[in-house]
């Protein structure tokens, strides 16, 4: 049987359980209905904020109910469920979203156009919801998206922050943070549930005693935040599953301080109304490095606790026990900032649930797994221990035994190694190490991309792994791309469509079957126009939000990612300048027109990351303004970069700059997106980059710069910037410091020699500088060839199907999370 009549049979099934199949639905009726609910009005006389509301409501309550028989007809079976705990969801707007996956998009387009209605306009009106920082809390999302496709029972939890990522606005070319208030229009996706709320208790102190002869801990003289759970229904494609997302919002409880009350001490008790709600005001926008604030450990600390509390007391629910836990539940710490579900879960079983320690520690164990994300030091978690033991003395004494068991461990494989077993602790050098946390307890740790498990087991991690190599594996990365193709590019998606026929929607690597036509002129240029129209949205946008006008037959070459000197972006920007040098030397010269655009926010502290920004501001204003050089080079910076606006500049894109030092960036998947949509990467040997090459070989992909080992062997050696200058590389720092951009950026310079501390740049920037202008020249050269682009782009769509997150999600499921 294939999938299609499979599913067709489900959802028969469905509509025999189930009152309100979607399949019958009528939507001019639904939304009637909920207008005549909610606002006691129709669609003849609605507003179209109220149809807006309306029509997300009645999304939402198909969904709800999806979720009820879903979830029933899970614990009829009683499947295996996977909690997914993360601080970020980078869930980007839904209702389009939605709508497509329930198969419903055409109906509803063409009611509401009836009723004289543009959908469009109603989409744009959905906010994204901005719950995460960039690719770690996109692919939380992209991963529920794909579990949901698949029928996997997923939870996701995380917190209902008040306020999303910030908006970013360029004023005088420097970036400013104002708030994102997602929830004025946002709010319509979440329903609250009061009554589950969950009691999480900080700060206090350990007691210990007896109780008829049974040693008991508890923590006393806490202080209460009840978190109220808010559900967020996810929808699959084509499935009969829907699955929720649960956002913690932290309140003080309905009995609060009576006493400062009845002492008339009325504003006292509002304060500390106001301080507990904080918890979950607002999302640590730094992606980059830790801060180590009591507020992210409270944040961190409301998560996990109210997240495990909920889990555990629906599964004594379900099956009247604890000790079955790992084989009916997984719960997956994404990076290190849910790791307290090692010492919490750990608190639960014991003090609560009156387990003795070897036990609960076999139940954590085997019930939790972590991905790890970055390989950068500074981004380890790590927490001060007077602070950590100040909000949660009971964890951090469940820290402790933790470490002494630990090491007493580590003391038996490697005696009298102090340096490595200091280096493997959970606690040491005043701090408790988040990652040492889960590598001591999670029964899998997996990297993101090969190349970053291969720097896992033999670098960061390597004495962990030695002890248990098991636990470790690789998945790499994958994206949502029924969102990241088929929602944000239409236009190539119906002509595959009716190329290859439709399986592709089904399954990726359908796209393979495009393979057969790379020599086919006809399809070549198909797509090359198809192409060009998604450049003259992109064009139009420009034009619309920078005031720069830009060529649609220019190569649009593009940046967009958080900012960070790892990615380098200031090499692209670099290569800029020096190309305008170059026209400005010959003004008449061959050159083959390009548009670079960046998008990008700095983490709101990050100074060296803002002046990038402002260098490449600079540089635009320069370059855009020069007549000289006006039809071949063009810069554009796009403010407030968000999930909605990549979906506007991805399917726009010839090529993808994905140029980090080799080594750094744990896999991307911006690199992903852009490579499905056609776009040709010009790019490092580093992160999915590698795998991405495997798929498309050489000839494919433009590579330049070291290689990882190459970098840690030069670093070894000692890196020299100025070797790597040559005089046209020198007249480019030149422009950097001699005003002829505006203003100086003498810093930007310096960190590219030798830091203040005399320590040359970590990046290695100008290292790579030749070879990837070198990479460039190709780009322009092969572009002149414009079958040759087209088939590259071609070869690029084709093989990507391996980056789905239909497939990640399964190796999740098979070799991590064991679900059936
Ligand atoms: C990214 N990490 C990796 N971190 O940089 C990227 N960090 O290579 C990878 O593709 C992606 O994760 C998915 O695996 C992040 O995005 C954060 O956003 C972050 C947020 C808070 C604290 C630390």
């Amino acid at each position: 049987m294939n999938k299609k009549q499979n599913s067709k049979q489900k959802i028969q099934k469905l509509a025999e359980n189930d009152a309100r199949p979607e399949r019958a639905i009528q939507p001019t009726e639904l939304l009637n209905d909920t207008l005549r609910r909610i606002f006691g009005c129709e669609l003849a006389d609605a507003t179209q904020k109220q149809v807006y509301r309306a029509l997300c409501i009645s999304v939402r309550e198909l969904l709800t109910e999806k979720n009820r028989v879903f979830g029933n007809r899970c614990t009829e079976k009683e499947r295996k469920e996977v909690y997914y705990m993360s601080m970020e969801f980078l869930v980007g707007t839904s209702l389009r979203n939605n709508l497509f996956n329930l198969g419903l998009e055409a109906e509803f387009r063409k009611a509401l156009a009836d009723a004289g209605f543009d959908i469009d306009e109603i989409y744009a009106i959905d906010p994204d919801a901005g719950l995460g920082n960039g690719g770690l809390g996109r692919l939380a999302s992209c991963y529920m998206d794909a579990a949901t496709g698949m029928d996997y029972p997923m939870t996701g939890f995380s917190i209902r922050y008040e306020f999303g990522i910030f908006k970013q606005k360029i004023v005088d070319g420097w970036q400013m943070e104002f708030p994102d208030n997602w929830l004025e229009m946002g709010d319509v996706w979440l329903q609250a549930r009061e009554d589950d709320a969950v009691e999480v208790k900080f700060g206090g102190e350990v007691r210990e005693w007896m109780d008829n002869d049974r040693f008991k801990v508890a923590q006393v003289g806490y202080s209460s935040v009840m978190a109220v759970p808010y559900d967020m229904y996810i929808s699959g494609y084509d499935s009969d599953a829907a699955n929720r997302l649960v956002l913690w919002s932290a309140k003080l409880p309905q009995s609060f301080d009576m006493a400062a009350f009845s002492r008339g001490d009325y504003v006292r008790a509002l304060e500390r109304n106001a301080m507990a709600e904080t918890i979950s005001k607002v999302l640590y926008p730094a992606d980059d490095h830790i801060q180590g604030k009591r507020l992210r450990l409270k944040q961190q600390y409301l998560l996990v606790s109210a997240s495990l509390q909920s889990i555990l007391k629906k599964h004594y629910k379900k099956y009247r026990t604890y000790t079955n836990l790992p084989e009916k539940v997984a719960i997956h710490i994404n990076d290190t900032h849910p790791a307290l579900c090692v010492p919490e879960l750990m608190r639960l079983l014991i003090d609560e649930h009156d387990f003795g320690w070897d036990e609960a520690w076999d139940i954590t164990c085997r019930t939790l797994s972590y991905t790890n994300h970055t390989v950068m030091s500074e981004a380890l978690e790590r927490w001060n221990v007077d602070l950590f033991r100040e909000q949660l003395p009971r964890v951090y004494s469940i820290c402790q035994e933790i470490n002494r068991r630990l090491i007493e461990h580590l003391c038996a494989v490697y005696p009298n190694d102090w340096g490595k077993i200091n280096y493997m602790a959970v606690i040491a050098n005043n701090e408790v190490r988040m990652a040492n946390l889960c590598l001591a307890a999670c029964h899998k740790v997996n990297g993101v991309s090969k190349l970053h498990t291969d720097i896992l087991r033999n670098g960061i991690f390597r004495d962990y792994c030695q002890i248990t190599p098991e636990r470790f594996l690789n998945v790499t990365n994958g994206i949502a791309y029924r969102r990241w193709l088929c929602q944000s590019d239409p236009l190539l998606t119906d002509y595959l469509k009716q190329l290859i026929g439709g399986d592709f929607l089904r399954d990726a690597r359908a796209l393979e079957k495009l393979l057969p036509y790379q020599n086919d002129e006809k399809v070549l240029a198909d797509l090359m126009a198809i192409k060009r129209k998604n450049k003259e949205r992109l064009a139009a946008l420009i034009e619309n939000q920078n005031g720069v006008r830009v060529d649609p037959d220019s190569i649009f070459d593009i940046q967009i990612k958080r900012l960070h000197e790892y990615k380098r972006q200031l090499l692209n920007i670099l290569h800029v300048l020096y190309l305008y040098r170059q026209i400005k030397a010959n003004p008449h010269g061959d050159f083959m027109p390009r548009t670079f655009i960046f998008a990008a926010k700095a983490s709101a502290g990050y100074i060296r990351a803002k002046q990038i920004i402002s260098l490449i501001v600079a540089a635009s204003k320069l370059i855009n303004n020069d007549p000289d050089v006006n039809d071949k080079l063009k810069v554009v910076f796009l403010e407030d970069y968000k999930v909605s606006l990549a979906e506007i500049i991805i399917p726009a894109a010839d090529i993808s700059e994905q140029i980090s030092i080799a080594g750094k960036e744990a896999s991307g998947t911006g690199n992903m997106k852009l490579m499905i949509n056609g776009a040709v990467t010009i790019g490092t040997l580093d992160g999915a980059n590698v795998e991405i090459h495997e798929q498309v070989g050489d000839e494919n992909i433009f590579l330049f710069g070291m290689k990882a080992h190459e970098v840690e062997e030069l670093w070894q050696r000692g890196y020299h910037p100025t070797e790597f200058i040559t005089p046209e590389l020198q007249a480019v720092l030149d422009m950097l410091t001699s005003g002829v951009l505006g203003q100086r950026f003498d810093d930007l310079v310096d960190s590219l020699l030798t830091n203040r501390f005399g320590t040359a740049d970590p990046y290695m920037t100008l290292a790579d500088f030749q070879d990837y202008a070198r990479a460039q020249r190709d780009v322009a050269a092969v572009y002149q060839d414009k079958q040759r682009f087209a088939r590259m782009s071609l070869i690029n769509i084709a093989k990507a199907g391996i980056f789905s997150s239909d497939r990640a999600v399964k190796e999740y499921a098979d070799e991590i999370w064991n679900l059936d």
